[in-house]
């Protein structure tokens, strides 16, 4: 047996907290989120570690100090000299570090195998947690709210269930979780997915796995449509219950249909319209499922109304669909349709999503700074009726140009915020000769949002909705997302001053994370 085989047979046989992790040396890629969690994980497991990362933040390494890892502080444009001397068995890298990475590439070159923390998460999951079942999340957006519905329906049904992952919680600090759970509900980025394998001891069996749309986002970081839908894809993979796809989305079904999936396990659809069998969908109002029951044939049983969300902003078609897919992961789970029902009566939206900031003068102003990419502002438009769009910012290689060409009629006028503004005025140039387009042009982060929502208030007029859904990240000018959103209800408030009607946050909202759909190395 070479070398390189008796590293591999060791590595395969890493499939358990309890294995032999002892000596192994690993080299960790990155020290934000994920980084420092792998780096504890591995040395509580007695592997020997070296973190290598640009530019750490103070407290992650002094931790890391305490704890016995290595740091490297290096720009990582190339090879560090002691990544080499090292001589690591394994790498593992944060999920935002390019597959042609240099350190990255260096390992294939080397024959260093190379895992992302998921991998790494789903080997030890047995630490606290032997039985739990893992249920997967994916898509271009709506990742998190279906996620959080999913996990919220499992509670209610009196399993304990984590929601981790890419919402901001590394997976790894929730299998290690002293208390203990009985599902991860687990976000999944496109650059997490990448990193999966989906053969052998490191590769995911879930529960339930959903992609729940798809659409251009991160081409920048994946270099073609065809690589990030190839990422997507694997969610599914060796799922063993339901693979939940969107039947408008014509890209999810053939996902499930090219996935190798475990004998018996189901594909289920999700839809605003009628469902067929085996499927969730809306008739007349009525959100129903249709595909968790033995009459599947000639009847579908309730979750939920239209009308019963509507008072807490949840119907909204595209939070609707959400809805659906994730009624449909927790049914696999076995949560029955009745506590979805109840769970659903207390759920609220985060914050910056589709938020109500205040009502003014038959005036609506509308916080979806969430709305990162084209396909989210998308939905976003959708909801209302006639808009001041407020758009712009990181638009990450995707081109706006059919989302604003697809929006014209709905539109009062156009406020557009962010350093690159050229594309989207020359869109509006191309598709809306017409239309009143106001540049704000400040460049001081102070000046950005005060500046838009003086322009939307002067020609918003009565009936008007005022929706500020950028389609573009945000690192440009604010901190992220969350702090783009505030600034828009600061500015708006400071704006209205008493004026408004009901100047409180619809969703009763809450943030869970300050980051966002970013490219790498975004502040996290
Ligand atoms: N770094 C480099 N070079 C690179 C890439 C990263 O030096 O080429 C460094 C960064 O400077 C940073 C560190 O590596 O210090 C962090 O690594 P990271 O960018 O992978 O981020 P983490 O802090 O580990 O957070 C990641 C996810 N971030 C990304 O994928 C970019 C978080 O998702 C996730 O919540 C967290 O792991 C826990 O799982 C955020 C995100 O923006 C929300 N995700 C994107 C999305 O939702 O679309 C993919």
């Amino acid at each position: 047996m070479t070398a390189s085989d008796a590293a591999a047979s060791r590595l395969d046989s890493l499939t358990s907290w309890h294995a032999d992790w002892a000596g192994l040396k690993v080299s960790v890629l990155g020290l934000g989120v994920t980084g420092f969690a792998v780096a504890d994980t591995l040395t509580e497991l007695g592997a020997e570690v070296l973190v290598l990362a640009p530019a750490p933040d103070d407290d992650r390494s002094r931790i890391l100090d305490v704890i016995g890892a290595r740091l490297v502080v290096d720009p990582l444009d190339g090879v560090p000299a002691e990544l080499a001397a090292f001589g690591p068995d394994l790498v593992v890298a944060s999920p935002g570090f390019h597959p042609d990475h240099p350190v990255l590439e260096w390992a294939g070159a080397e024959g260093v195998a190379v895992w992302g923390d998921i991998e790494l998460a789903w080997r030890v999951r047995d630490k606290v947690s032997g039985a739990a079942e893992w249920i997967l999340v994916t898509g271009t957006n709506g990742k998190t709210t279906t996620v959080q519905l999913a996990a919220t329906f499992i509670a209610a049904n009196g399993l304990r269930a984590a929601p981790c992952g890419n919402i901001g919680v590394p997976v790894l600090d929730a299998v290690r979780d002293p208390g203990g759970f009985d599902v991860f509900v687990v976000e999944l980025s496109s650059y997490q997915l990448h990193h999966l394998p989906t053969s052998g001891p490191g590769a995911i069996h879930p529960l339930a796995s959903v992609c729940l749309n798809l659409a251009d986002d991160h081409l920048d970081w994946h270099g073609s449509f065809a690589a990030y839908a190839a990422a997507k894809a694997k969610v599914y993979e060796n799922t063993k219950v339901a693979c939940v796809y969107n039947r408008a989305d014509e890209a999810t079904r053939r996902m499930v249909e090219e996935a190798e999936v475990e004998e018996g396990a189901r594909a289920i659809g999700f839809g605003l319209d009628t469902p067929g069998p085996s499927d969730f969908g809306v008739v007349e109002g009525i959100l129903c499922d249709r595909a968790f029951l033995d009459e599947r044939a000639t009847a579908a049983l309730e979750i939920t109304t239209l009308d019963e969300l509507a008072p807490r902003g949840l119907d909204a078609p595209h939070v609707v669909q959400n809805i659906l897919a994730a009624s449909a992961l927790a049914r696999a789970a076995g949560v029955p349709v009745g506590v979805i029902h109840d769970a659903l009566a207390e759920f609220r939206l985060d914050a910056h999503r589709i938020e109500t900031v205040a009502q003014a003068g038959g005036i609506r102003w509308i916080d979806d700074s969430k709305a990162t990419n084209p396909h989210a502002a998308e939905a976003s438009l959708r909801a209302f009726g006639q808009v001041v769009w407020i758009v712009g910012g990181l638009l990450k290689g995707v081109d706006a140009d059919a989302l604003v060409a697809a929006h014209v009629e709905r539109l009062r006028a156009a406020i557009v915020i962010g350093r690159d503004r050229a594309a989207l005025v020359a869109a509006f140039a191309r598709h809306a000769r017409d239309l009143p387009v106001f540049e704000v042009t400040a460049t001081d982060t102070d000046a950005v949002m005060p500046e838009a929502v003086a322009l939307a208030a002067a020609v918003a007029e009565e009936g008007d909705t005022v929706l500020l859904a950028p389609a573009a990240a945000s690192m440009d000018q604010f901190a992220d997302y969350a702090d783009r959103g505030r600034r828009f209800h600061t500015a708006v408030r400071a704006m209205l001053g008493g004026e408004a009607d009901g100047d409180t946050a619809q969703n009763g909202a809450t943030e869970v994370r300050a980051d966002e759909d970013g490219a790498p190395g975004d502040p996290a």
